[in-house]
């Protein structure tokens, strides 16, 4: 696949960039069974009864989940980093969230990047999250504040850090805090720090679909409160030399 101007423009303005039904049926598909299948057999999954306590930390090594990250979307990564990515991890994990009930908002907590904060402005690294199954919104799908990779180059930013920047400001302090009844609405609009447009973006959509998020992004687990379990997998890319 190729990737579009409007493609690349959203992925350096938000960080953030998703891409409908990316990944083959037939892919998607193998790599959704053999997640079930490894579920059922650790009875985790027992005639569609969930048994949290079984739910594997890590999953083990399967083909049919290394073959959703094909050459194609590899291809693409390449092309918005300006050189050749590579995975960070051996294999690819395994994001699983069965329903956890409750109601859905944005974390107040588990904001991180998983990146040093890096020197200059520039790719440092691309995180891929395929979804395995839909994903509807407020079940599960990992949460974005999309725009804040360019919040470690600004003044505030590089001062004190994105974290710092973050809670600083009277409208981002809420992604801290459980508290006020309009938080949700709020960050889930685009809001401004430090002259840079930030929004949490939940990574919803249908099985297929990818989202590409560049590194410098803060990102958070979010609650499943829907029936269904959210299944997700999730690989990191980095330039030879780092990670
Ligand atoms: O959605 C999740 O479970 C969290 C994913 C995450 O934070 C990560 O992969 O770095």
């Amino acid at each position: 696949m190729e990737l579009g101007d409007e493609d690349r423009e959203a992925f350096f303005d938000r960080g953030l960039l998703h891409l409908e039904r990316l990944i083959p049926r037939h892919r998607v598909l193998a790599a959704k069974e053999a997640i079930v299948s490894e579920l059922t057999r650790l009875g985790a999954l027992v005639s569609g009864k969930w048994h949290v306590a079984r739910v594997p930390r890590r999953f083990g090594h399967h083909v049919e989940l290394e073959s959703v990250f094909e050459p194609a979307l590899l291809a693409c990564l390449g092309e918005l980093a300006g050189r050749v990515l590579r995975p960070a991890l051996p294999h690819p994990q395994v994001l699983l969230t069965p329903p956890q009930g409750g109601a859905w908002s944005v974390p107040h907590q588990g904001w991180h990047v998983d990146l040093a904060s890096p020197a200059t402005d520039g790719i440092s690294g691309i995180q891929v999250f395929a979804l395995i199954d839909d994903v509807a919104p407020r079940g599960g799908g990992t949460v974005a504040v999309a725009g804040s990779h360019a919040l470690h180059h600004t003044k505030v930013g590089a001062r004190s850090g994105v974290h710092h920047a973050l809670r600083a400001d009277p409208v981002a302090a809420a992604l801290f805090s459980a508290e006020g009844q309009e938080r949700r609405t709020t960050l889930l609009a685009p809001f401004s720090v430090g002259g840079v447009t930030l929004q949490v973006v939940e990574m919803s959509g249908r099985a297929g679909d990818v989202y590409l998020m560049d590194m410098r992004v803060i990102h958070a687990a979010a609650t499943n409160t829907t029936k269904k379990a959210r299944m997700m997998l999730t690989q990191r890319y980095l330039p030879p030399g780092r990670g």
